[in-house]
């Protein structure tokens, strides 16, 4: 058994928020040993269920479950009409809801079948590309965009996914379903077991997340609804499921989606075995990844140097690939407090080749210009040797754009790097471009991967690249002191589960109890030394809202703590050591000498 698998490792906390035994040191690693240890964390996902407490994905119930609704998807893609499938989620979970339904659609369209799939992702398309943590919390809300999406449909297969069993708005949006049993079957995607769904009251609603779990669990007895929820161990960085919780959303609703989409169009069987074989070629995709650890920590040790010096990250990438980094980027902002300029995303055809919903968002501010024509308008001219450029492309993209952008970034900047995926009979295509680049992380894939099809193959490289492009922000952002051990200390506060997480995070650091950490993080919400009761007795929503237009809070709040100061006298302290990880240590050291 794993450490954090006895009973008593952090035992009042769900899985999905436990920190990682195996990286408590990872604030101290190189950029080597980072990747490495992400690796080990990854790892875990497919780990054997003997011995642990916990399901796992390859467990025997998880794999029938899978079979189960890969049946109901097939039957609803075998052509009844006003039928639905809606993946839907909050940040991370919305954005794989939104990346695997558009791709699904463009698959049922190439086989000349209408699309099936929609998503929903809180906080609208405006949260596929930037930071809106506060829908989260709103159940009515996701009810009521549930309703309108279905309006008019016969038969509904909902997927709700919430990696910690946390979201009110998924809750709301289950609640739904379980009212109406006539139209919608629920399924829900999520990395606790049942028992650690979350507990807490939703305000304006009878039910919690907890209830709504055991509710559906009474009804997978009767294939009514059904419970992906295997247990992949806790994230890297403590809590932040974009990493193994949205890699294994990737993987489960692909398995299932691709099981039903070959048993609605080709006439094959879902069979026990296909469903483990489609498990173990991400496996072996993830392997295949790691395999090049010296090369991805290359590229960490580079964006890590830029932001440290104050220069930028870009990815540019091309088709689907372009839409993981642009995913990847926007996720640093409430994870790492980090500006939208220091790790950025474009794809080649903007908005077009996303193919989101809503179509064009760029009227709404600079952050949503993503295309590579926004890119060399608006920032090509201003690169400088401090930052790093990241290609993202396969041998089927359009390698001579490729070369051509290339070959524009390099006359500003020598920070190019590259990451390409080819087969086996493509791997030397792409050598001009090789030439211009520092460096190239060239992932070969054996002519056996994605047996099943392009469609396969595709998957496996976004998997691979979203974990390069994690690694990559990840570590760069622990290079440049965000992280605290393992614990993420400069997140954003704007939803009640992260305000949770980080008062939890204040009282294991300054020992202090819940109430006097949580005024604290009202002190350095509010920038006061001086709460009034009014202030105290407020909501949780009117907090995590005024949280949102303050950065800092959380290192704030704890050298408040720790030093016993005033909330401006910790600003000037922070201000004096701006690496975060230093200013809380230098904190601890001088708050236990005597
Ligand atoms: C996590 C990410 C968040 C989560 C979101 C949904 O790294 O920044 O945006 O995806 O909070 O979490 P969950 O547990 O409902 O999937």
């Amino acid at each position: 058994m794993r450490e954090w698998e006895f009973p008593d490792y952090e035992s009042e906390l769900p899985v999905s928020e436990k920190s990682n035994p195996l990286t408590r040191d990872i604030d101290r690693a190189s950029a080597n040993h980072v990747v490495r240890l992400l690796e080990a964390c990854d790892a875990e996902i497919f780990q054997e269920e003997t011995g642990s407490p916990y399901k796992k994905l390859f467990s025997d119930s998880i794999i029938k479950t899978m079979m189960a609704v890969a049946e109901k998807v097939a039957d609803i893609l075998k052509g009844v009409t006003e039928s639905l499938v809606v993946l839907s989620g909050c940040g991370t979970s919305g954005r794989l809801a939104f990346l695997v339904a558009t791709h699904f659609n463009r698959l049922s369209t190439s086989v000349s079948r209408s699309p099936v799939f929609a998503y929903l992702i809180a906080g609208e398309d405006k949260a596929l590309l930037s930071s809106r943590e506060a829908p989260e919390d709103n159940a009515q809300l996701g009810m009521l965009s549930l309703q309108k999406l279905c309006q008019g449909k016969g038969r509904v297969l909902f997927i709700g996914i919430s990696c910690g069993l946390s979201a009110p708005f998924v809750a709301g949006q289950l609640h739904l379903c379980l009212q109406h049993p006539e139209v919608y079957t629920p399924v829900l995607l999520g990395f606790n077991p049942g028992s650690q769904a979350r507990y807490e009251p939703i305000p304006g609603c009878t039910f919690t997340f907890q209830s709504v779990v055991q509710q559906l669990e009474e009804l997978t007895v009767n294939q009514r609804a059904f419970l992906l929820n295997p247990t992949v161990g806790p994230e890297a960085i403590t809590g932040s499921s974009r990493m193994k919780g949205g890699s294994v959303t990737k993987i489960l609703l692909e398995s299932v989606l691709s099981a039903a989409h070959a048993a609605a169009h080709a006439n094959t069987h879902i069979t026990y075995m296909g469903m483990l074989e489609r498990l173990r070629e991400y496996e072996r995709a993830v392997a295949i990844t790691y395999a090049q650890t010296e090369v991805i920590a290359g590229l960490v040790e580079a964006a890590g140097q830029s932001l440290q010096c104050g220069g930028r990250v870009c990815y540019l990438g091309w088709g689907s690939l372009g839409a993981v980094g642009l995913i990847d980027a926007s996720e640093c902002i409430p994870t790492f407090g980090a500006d939208y300029e220091d790790v950025r995303g474009f794809i080649s055809g903007g908005y077009q080749s996303l193919g989101n919903k809503d179509g064009p968002l760029t009227s709404l501010g600079p952050q949503f210009s993503i295309a590579h024509a926004d890119f060399e308008r608006l920032v090509l001219h201003t690169l400088s040797e401090r930052d790093t450029l990241l290609l993202i492309y396969t041998h089927c993209d359009a390698v001579g754009e490729v070369e051509r952008l290339a070959r524009r970034v390099r006359e500003k900047t020598s920070g190019l790097h590259a990451i390409y995926h080819a087969s086996d009979a493509s791997a030397t295509a792409a050598d001009n471009i090789s030439d211009l680049c520092s460096s190239v992380l060239k992932i070969h894939w054996p002519s056996s991967a994605g047996e099943s099809g392009d469609s396969n193959l595709r998957m496996q490289m976004e998997l691979s690249s979203k974990l390069v492009l994690n690694a990559v922000s990840t570590g760069a952002h622990v290079l440049k002191g965000k992280v605290y051990q393992n614990h993420m200390m400069d997140l954003q506060v704007t939803n009640t589960k992260l305000y949770h997480r980080a008062t939890r995070l204040l009282q294991g650091l300054s020992g202090r109890s819940q109430a006097r950490c949580q005024e604290a993080l009202l002190g350095a919400v509010y920038r006061t030394d001086h709460l009034t009761v009014e202030l105290l007795n407020s909501d949780l929503t009117a907090h995590t809202l005024a949280a949102s237009t303050r950065s800092k809070v959380v290192p704030l709040a704890l050298v408040c703590l720790l030093i016993g100061c005033s909330v401006s006298e910790a600003e000037s302290r922070l201000a004096r050591q701006p690496v975060v990880r230093d200013a809380v240590e230098a904190c601890l050291t001088s708050s236990t000498q005597p």
